[in-house]
């Protein structure tokens, strides 16, 4: 007993989110994170989000374990809801919360902004997309991963390569639906080729402004929303020639509106985040 917090998701994404305003270090070990995130024995979620005080020029750092107690660098659907969280808290304590931040990640400065609507909109920053970056093995090191084909469970799949800070590898295929993504998700996950594993997308291509999409994230399996996924996707998207710059992204959870903006190739994401209870564990 003792360590208060609250649970968001950001259309089914869910989060554990942690007051560590007042600490540098996270308040959970990552076998702790595992162990609070477990959806028989503990709280359940897909993860635990610390919100630490400031470094460098921002308002605060973002920190993120996966449910398998992993750390990845970036969170976009958690990073709403970390934004949505710092709000009701600044609201709680002063009457009051400011409308965008500043957040540190492993992935660099990331910025949301509360819209009236209570949608959050997160300035993802630019996608890498250079072999190296992602970091994968396919082709070479310094060039970009675009339809190239994948060997996985025995079958050949044409995969495009984008880093959201966090590694992705997106197949475009004729139905989402029809993908057993239970048995391929984690074979792509584990393939050799990407050497810090890496989150799996399936895209549908429904008109060139509306896309589907299935993810197994690396860490945590099956989710229903994945915010660097969204963006990756649309990247590739974009790479392939199968979609506009500005795209609504239909997930299990919900939607999710991201543009590639043309002038600074930032990735804008807009969707929700709620709370869904507080306590204490
Ligand atoms: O890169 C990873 O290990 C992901 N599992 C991190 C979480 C990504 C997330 N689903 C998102 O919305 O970007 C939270």
């Amino acid at each position: 007993m003792g360590i208060a917090f609250r649970k968001y998701h950001g259309l089914g994404n869910d989060f554990i989110l942690l007051d560590n305003r007042h600490q540098p270090e996270p308040l959970l070990t990552p076998e702790e994170a595992v162990q609070w995130c477990d959806r028989h024995f503990g709280i359940g979620a897909d993860g635990v989000i610390f919100a630490l005080p400031a470094q460098g020029d921002t308002d605060y750092t973002m920190r993120i374990f996966n449910s398998d107690g992993s750390e990845p660098e970036m969170c976009g659907n958690g990073i709403r809801c970390m934004a949505r969280f710092l709000a009701d808290l600044e609201t709680a304590e002063t009457g009051s919360a400011r409308p965008n931040y500043r957040i540190h990640t492993l992935a660099g400065v990331i910025s949301p902004r509360m819209e009236v609507s209570g949608d959050v909109t997160v300035d993802m920053g630019v996608p890498r997309l250079l072999a190296a970056e992602i970091p994968t093995t396919l082709g070479t090191p310094d060039s970009k991963v675009i339809d190239l084909p994948l060997e996985v469970a025995g079958q050949s799949w044409q995969v495009t390569c984008v880093s959201m800070g966090n590694p992705h590898c997106i197949t475009f295929v004729e139905d989402v639906a029809a993908i057993p993504l239970e048995t391929l998700g984690p074979q792509f996950e584990h393939h050799p080729v990407f050497p810090k594993r890496i989150n799996t997308e399936f895209i549908q291509v429904v008109r060139p402004d509306y896309l589907k999409m299935r993810v197994w994230e690396r860490g945590a399996g099956i989710t229903l929303a994945c915010g660097t996924g969204a963006c990756a996707s649309l990247v590739a998207g974009v790479l392939n020639g199968k979609c506009d710059r500005s795209a609504t992204l239909e997930l299990p959870g919900g939607n999710l509106h991201i543009t590639w903006s043309e002038t600074d190739q930032h990735l804008f994401m807009t969707g929700p985040a709620e709370l869904v209870f507080m306590g204490e564990a």
